[in-house]
């Protein structure tokens, strides 16, 4: 059985416990506490504290772990922890959140520099907020051509085994396994 360890981070609030929620065939293993700062309690009632998990088995012989990081940068030692032998990463971004842009570079520069895993950014398309194109936001991420840019929704399957498909594209091509 080959097992790839994918890491869906990214910043507070951008959908990635509902990514992995979507997606994941076992129930998930969520951590969410209430959230406790003001400024945060007024987008949304919990965070996660320590990390999400699910599972996909995409055929007898593949299966994907799934593990989410918490998104504020005080619980960042999770990143390095849960990203420790990762395959793969996937950056979720709110694409209507512009504020939210420079810390998501941080998380990319963050990964990219502990790993050489191939990491692909969702970009989170909330239907009632005026979203970023893909284009617009590499260019405000100012991320390199190589890095694939896909707009999803988080809490669609098919857009989020869309991107998982092609994070698994570029991890297959280098053959790991872990
Ligand atoms: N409308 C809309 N809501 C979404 C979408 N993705 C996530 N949400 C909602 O946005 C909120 C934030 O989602 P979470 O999945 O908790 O975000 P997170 O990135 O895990 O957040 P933290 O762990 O706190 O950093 C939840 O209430 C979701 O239901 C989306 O694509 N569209
Ligand atoms: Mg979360």
């Amino acid at each position: 059985m080959n097992r790839y360890k994918i890491v869906i981070s990214g910043p507070f609030a951008a959908g990635k416990t509902t990514f992995i929620n979507t997606v994941t065939e076992i129930d998930p293993v969520n951590t969410e506490a209430k959230t406790t700062h003001t400024n945060e309690a007024g987008i949304k009632d919990s965070t996660t504290v320590a990390m999400d998990f699910g599972r996909i088995t995409l055929d007898g012989e593949n299966v994907l772990h799934i593990f989410g990081t918490p998104g504020q940068f005080r619980f960042n030692y999770m990143w390095s922890i849960l990203g420790k032998d990762a395959l793969g990463i996937i950056v979720v971004v709110d694409s209507g959140e512009r504020d939210k842009f420079d810390e998501a570079r941080d998380m990319i520069n963050f990964f990219r520099v502990k790993t050489d895993a191939p990491l692909v950014v969702a970009l989170n398309q909330f239907e009632n907020k005026d979203g970023l194109t893909e284009d617009e936001a590499r260019k405000l991420l100012g991320l390199p051509n190589k890095i694939p840019i896909i707009s999803c929704d988080a809490r669609d399957k098919g857009s989020v085994k869309h991107v998982l498909l092609e994070l698994l594209r570029l991890i297959l091509a280098r053959g790991d396994t872990y």
